[in-house]
């Protein structure tokens, strides 16, 4: 089992680690400082201004006369001015300049720096320059805000630092690559004409690409990479026998309309190039082989490149955690993005993961992203798909370095991407490569690529492919024979076709997902499945974690606001009542946190809480140090990281279903401001969240926090829309059928409950996401208080809360509902002294639907009760929770044998879950409070 019992750790109260430390695996790289130019070389560049704004404007502006377009499309500047030194002034060719201190030719930074004056003429210096920065590669890092980071480029291109030379060896790599690519588009063309593989043809670089870069970090001892990528070119990187060597014979089986997954389990799987494959890659010059990981996707294009962030860092911060001395931050995981040239300037999604990139709590070291780019999306050409003039100008806005590369010339996209993994390791920053191609055979094999770019498939059909121009070149060099790229070519056709015979036999292996870090979780539907774990917990270990939870230290000095929250939650400690909702919260997270999982809650402002309740973090008011208490004071074996994320939805959601998929000890939280603003992230909830176990068997752990209640906040502030969320879980719609759900969503009322809940979470053994609807109002709702007892040893989550006041035999009416409403109504019907009268009774968890525990309270109460049983929400009646419980309320009724259907009350019909007037929501309110009572 997992859970270790360590709650008998005695508290040790020093102040041990700060918020943004290392204990999360931020360690901030080195500041690398680039050595300033010396005296020698200050006066030179003043008395060489002309020259040294010609060489400026070539690193500048030498993009734009690049010859990095296959095709040509681009638009290029057909005169770039700044690139002629006349403009400059610098007219005779002849003319010798000391170059000291104004372009590099020294690889040795520190020789550099010296004295020696070197004397060019302008020819060659134009040379040089045009050589470097207006050849096939075509490099844009003077946008850098960081000195540092331009100088070292501009001196890693112009020093001859690089070695240009390939060897023979790493041709044949690349032209292996290359050649089985072309022979695999070929063969599944033949064999499957009406497949939609979204061939790579034009763009077959990209395989050299990926490989000098998994080489590169191997070398470098980067020990697992994980990879988000889209269709293009899936299946070749995928069934590459030296790349992710997925077998061919499983993938002909999936295109024969076979099942990706064994049949045992009940799961619907997904399309042929959403598959993925894991392998470990061994190469030349590297100590040990490197896990390369690719993430299964949606369709919808980028957005898995945030989960693979998540996943990237929770991997990084679990190898910190087991290899502490030799994990920083980016050393041994990183993360590889492959992007469409349209989806990457479309998306909205890159923007906001791209922002993550530096953020203490979401960088993982880099990523190095490559575009591959064959300026058109589906049918839409690149001028119509962006407004700036390269897919990647987006990458400025984090001041990523971004390179372009020509990808008829695989031996530079190899270098290019040599220069982008010596960026990153130096940096730990992200870097776009810009692999310009085109696309041989339209977006799919099964349209008309013509029909709205002729001129376009013009050129394209014109072209000898990418493989066939490099096998010519190495031909010429003499690195290969005609005989040797036969070989090549028909060896793998004949491997593709032996694997192709071997289909009828293929049965899909032993789903793998439950191995490694998942070892000791199991399938939900199995016998051994812990459903309802005891979540409760000893006394004195839930005073300790109280207390420990908002423990100033010594010389700490917090707002003084904030010590009146701290007194009442540790007089509700003490006195073992009156526990409110922040307080049980923190009881949950440090006792788990002691049973050594660890806990990461992010979304924005998560440290305070929007509600400024939680304060799981507290700030001196004297210098703005930040402690972390459950981790600072509690000294527990897990530990409790607060992300305070960047204002977005749909990457930190992603990211943190990302950290989800790395290991069940892990609980990652996301919690949105308002439970409204989720929508922003819907696509992840869609296609992750609710769906991934059933598509790609992939547990996930994740708990959605969404603040939810109509409190006339208005249309935006108000729901965080149940009817959708539950409208996305499979639950069933009868009390026979087993339980068997893709998420869960909660809507607890009491503080105990949401422990019990964060708990059960984590101690039960299999994962499922959980989305609460979660309170505002009752943060601090005395009424909804609980007390010490509802969390000890015995207690657990209720689905169904019995009315506080025991009135099963007197009632009249039972009004099953869900959620805060319930503390206005039994304050009302206190009031209208009709205790006795009416009955309430919660549903706290609503998926899935407590049919039996329902049945079970219903059944304590009379005939004449049961004869008027309505559900009330406060949602409008097209909204909320009404829709998925009125079937399956009348369920449990029918099977009680009550003649009777649940019937509505609340608010009518609305097209916004709360009007934003505030009278007419005090009305509105007051009215459904009222129809509870209504004839009585
Ligand atoms: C969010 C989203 N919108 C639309 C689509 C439909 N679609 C699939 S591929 C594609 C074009 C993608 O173009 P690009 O990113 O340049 O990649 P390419 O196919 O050219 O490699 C579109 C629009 C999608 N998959 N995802
Ligand atoms: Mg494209």
């Amino acid at each position: 089992m997992l859970q270790r019992n360590l709650f008998t750790k005695p508290l040790v109260s020093s102040l041990k680690r700060g918020y943004h430390d290392e204990s999360f695996g931020y360690r901030k790289p080195p500041s690398f400082v680039f050595p300033d130019y010396n005296d020698a070389q200050l006066e030179n560049r003043y008395h060489n201004a002309a020259l040294l704004r010609y060489v400026d404007s070539v690193r500048i502006h030498g993009h734009r006369a690049a010859r990095i377009d296959p095709l040509d499309l681009i638009p290029r500047d057909s005169e770039v001015a700044a690139l002629n030194p006349s403009r400059y002034g610098l007219k005779d060719g002849n003319q010798r300049y000391n170059v000291n201190g104004i372009i590099w030719t020294n690889p040795k930074v520190e020789a550099q720096r010296n004295d020696t004056e070197e004397w060019w003429t302008l020819d060659e210096i134009t040379r040089h320059l045009r050589d470097i920065y207006v050849g096939r590669i075509a490099y844009e890092y003077m946008h850098s805000q960081s000195k540092t980071e331009r100088l070292w480029f501009s001196h890693l291109l112009e020093s001859n630092a690089l070695s240009s030379s390939v060897n023979k060896k790493l041709k044949q790599r690349i032209h292996g690559l290359l050649a089985r690519s072309e022979v695999f588009d070929n063969f599944l063309q033949l064999k499957f004409p009406n497949l939609k593989r979204y061939a790579l043809e034009g763009g077959e670089s990209m395989l050299p690409a990926l490989d000098s870069l998994f080489s590169s970090a191997a070398r470098d001892s980067v020990s697992h990479i994980i990879v988000g990528m889209p269709h293009r070119g899936r299946l070749n990187f995928l069934t590459d026998p030296q790349l992710l060597q997925y077998s061919p014979t499983a993938l002909f089986h999936k295109i024969r309309g076979g099942a990706e997954h064994p049949d045992n389990f009940q799961v619907e799987g997904d399309v042929i190039s959403h598959l993925v494959s894991s392998a470990h890659l061994q190469y030349d010059g590297a100590n040990e082989p490197m896990k390369v990981s690719l993430l299964p996707n949606p369709s919808h294009l980028e957005a898995v490149n945030a989960v693979a962030l998540g996943k990237t860092r929770a991997k990084q911060y679990s190898l910190l955690k087991t290899h502490p001395d030799d994990c920083q931050l980016g050393d041994k995981v990183m993360c590889v993005q492959l992007h469409g040239d349209a989806a990457f300037s479309g998306q909205g999604v890159v923007m906001e993961s791209l922002g993550l990139s530096n953020l203490p709590h979401f960088t993982s070291g880099g990523t190095v992203h490559l575009v591959v780019d064959n300026s058109i999306g589906y049918t839409t050409p690149a001028s119509q798909a962006r407004s700036s003039l390269y897919c990647s100008d987006i990458g400025k806005m984090i001041n990523a370095p971004i390179l372009h590369v020509n990808g008829d010339h695989p031996e530079d996209v190899v270098k290019a991407m040599d220069i982008a993994f010596k960026y990153r390791q130096y940096f730990r920053k992200d870097i776009i490569v810009d692999l310009l191609v085109y696309r041989r055979c339209r977006h799919n094999e099964l349209d008309l690529p013509g029909l709205t770019s002729p001129l376009m498939y013009e050129k394209i059909s014109a072209r000898r492919s990418v493989p066939q121009m490099y096998e010519q070149k190495l031909i010429a060099d003499e690195t290969l024979t005609p005989e040797d790229i036969h070989n090549v070519r028909t060896q793998y056709r004949a491997q593709l076709d032996a694997s192709l015979v071997k289909v009828p036999e293929y049965i899909p292996q032993q789903a793998r997902t439950l191995e490694a870090q998942w070892a000791g979780m199991v399938w939900p539907e199995s016998s051994e499945a812990t459903r309802n774990p005891d979540t409760g917990v000893q006394k004195d270990v839930l005073e300790r974690v109280g207390k420990a939870s908002v423990q100033v230290p010594e010389g700490f000095e917090i707002h003084p606001k904030l010590q009146r929250h701290v007194k009442g939650r540790l007089n509700s400690v003490e006195s073992g009542s009156g526990v409110d909702w922040a307080t049980a919260e923190a009881m949950a997270f440090g006792t788990l946190l002691l049973q050594g999982n660890d806990v990461r809650i992010s979304g924005q402002d998560v440290g305070r809480g929007t509600f400024s309740q939680r304060h799981a973090m507290l700030v001196d008011q004297k210098d703005e140090r930040t402690v972390v208490p459950l981790n600072d004071i509690l000294d527990a074996e897990g530990k409790i990281e607060l992300a305070n994320s960047s204002l977005s939805e749909m990457a930190v959601l992603g990211f943190e279903y990302g950290a989800s998929w790395e290991r069940p000890t892990l609980l990652p939280i996301w919690e949105a401001q308002f439970g409204d603003f989720f929508n922003g992230a819907q696509i992840i909830i869609d296609t992750f969240v609710s769906s991934s176990e059933t598509k790609w068997l992939l547990q996930s752990g994740l708990v959605m926090l969404l603040p939810h209640g109509l409190d006339g906040a208005g249309p935006e502030h108000s729901s965080s829309r149940l009817e959708r969320f539950l409208q996305l879980t499979n639950d069933r719609y009868d009390g026979t059928s087993p339980v068997s759900i893709n998420m869960h969503v909660v809507f607890p009322t009491t503080p105990a409950q949401y422990f019990h809940l964060l708990r059960r979470q984590m101690l039960r053994n299999y994962r499922r996401p959980m989305v609460v609807a979660a309170p505002k109002g009752l943060l601090r709702l005395s009424a909804a208080a609980s007390s010490l007892t509802d969390l000890e040893p015995g207690t657990s989550f209720q689905p169904v809360l019995r009315d506080s006041v025991s009135n099963e035999s007197t009632a009249k009416r039972v009004i099953v509902l869900s959620g805060k409403i319930y503390y206005d109504l039994i304050k009302e019907r206190k009031e209208r002294g009709l205790d006795d009268v009416v009955s309430f009774v919660r549903l706290e968890e609503l998926a899935p639907f407590p049919f039996q525990e329902l049945k079970k309270v219903l059944e304590t109460y009379s005939d004449e009760a049961l004869a008027q049983v309505f559900y009330l929400q406060e949602e409008p009646r097209n909204q909320g929770a009404w829709s998925h419980v009125r079937e399956r309320i009348d369920w449990v009724l029918e099977d009680m044998g009550v003649n009777r259907r649940v019937t509505f009350k609340g608010r009518k019909e609305s097209a916004l879950p709360a009007p934003g007037v505030g009278k007419l929501y005090k009305e509105q309110q007051q009215k459904v409070v009222d129809t509870a009572f209504e004839g009585l």
